[in-house]
């Protein structure tokens, strides 16, 4: 019995990492158009292809989300040799946004399990990993004059030492229910440079909560997200 699990284990596991290794995501970034500037106005992405992020979408995995109204991101990004750029469209139905400090960010349930406070808000998380670093932002949008908010931090090196780093520029709006955020994240806060070529693993995950103002231990039953896992490749 125990030995039949275990096999089923190895072999799920198998067919996970090869799964990753032949149908991994990627997601094509290219060159900075000239005109972005890092002012919350996304106008200027118009031509910009966007990863969309919601129920459905190819490469998202969806928690608890059935329909592309209830949350969906459309992320954009570009690079050049100082920066990478990233914006965002975030439509939500019911935004649920709170300040979390990163001494905050692990909760303790009732049952004494850690979990992500992000989680229990309107957050997404980006995590951009290599050989050299990890880095990882969780942020808000800004609604009805509050946020964004934002905690990042980065380990170094293959020992993935803790490093300083400081916060990316970010600056968000909100507009016809849209939601709207740019980031610019300088290569040199993540002690790396980059290369047309690369790729580097990420993770973006939307955390979408609909109860704001409610205690965690009633959100915790209603957790919903969605995930996408892949690589950002720095097109020429
Ligand atoms: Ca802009
Ligand atoms: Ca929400």
């Amino acid at each position: 019995m125990v030995r039949n699990r275990m096999a089923l284990l190895v072999f799920m596991g198998f067919s996970l990492s090869s799964l990753n290794v032949v149908g991994q995501a990627v997601w094509q970034v290219q060159k900075k158009p000239a005109a972005i500037q890092v002012d919350g106005f996304v106008q200027e992405w118009d031509a910009v292809t966007g990863l969309a992020l919601q129920a459905g979408a190819p490469g998202v995995r969806a928690e608890a989300i059935t329909q592309a109204d209830d949350v969906s991101v459309v992320a954009k990004a570009a690079w050049d040799q100082e920066n990478l750029y990233v914006a965002l469209e975030w439509k939500d139905n019911t935004w649920d946004i709170e300040r979390v400090l990163r001494q905050q960010a692990v909760w303790l349930t009732p049952q004494q399990q850690r979990r992500e406070r992000m989680l229990f808000y309107d957050y997404l998380k980006f995590q951009m990993t290599d050989v050299e670093f990890d880095y990882l932002l969780w942020l808000s949008p800004r609604i009805e004059n509050r946020g964004p908010f934002s905690w990042s931090r980065l380990l170094s090196g293959a020992k993935r030492m803790e490093r300083a780093t400081s916060p990316p520029a970010i600056s968000a709006r909100q507009q016809d229910g849209t939601a709207t955020v740019e980031i610019l994240l300088p290569w040199r806060e993540l002690k790396t440079k980059p290369k047309a070529g690369k790729t580097l693993p990420l993770t973006l995950l939307v955390a979408d909560s609909d109860l704001p103002g409610k205690p965690l231990e009633l959100k915790l039953s209603q957790l919903k997200s969605l995930v996408w896992d892949g690589v950002i490749k720095l097109a020429e």
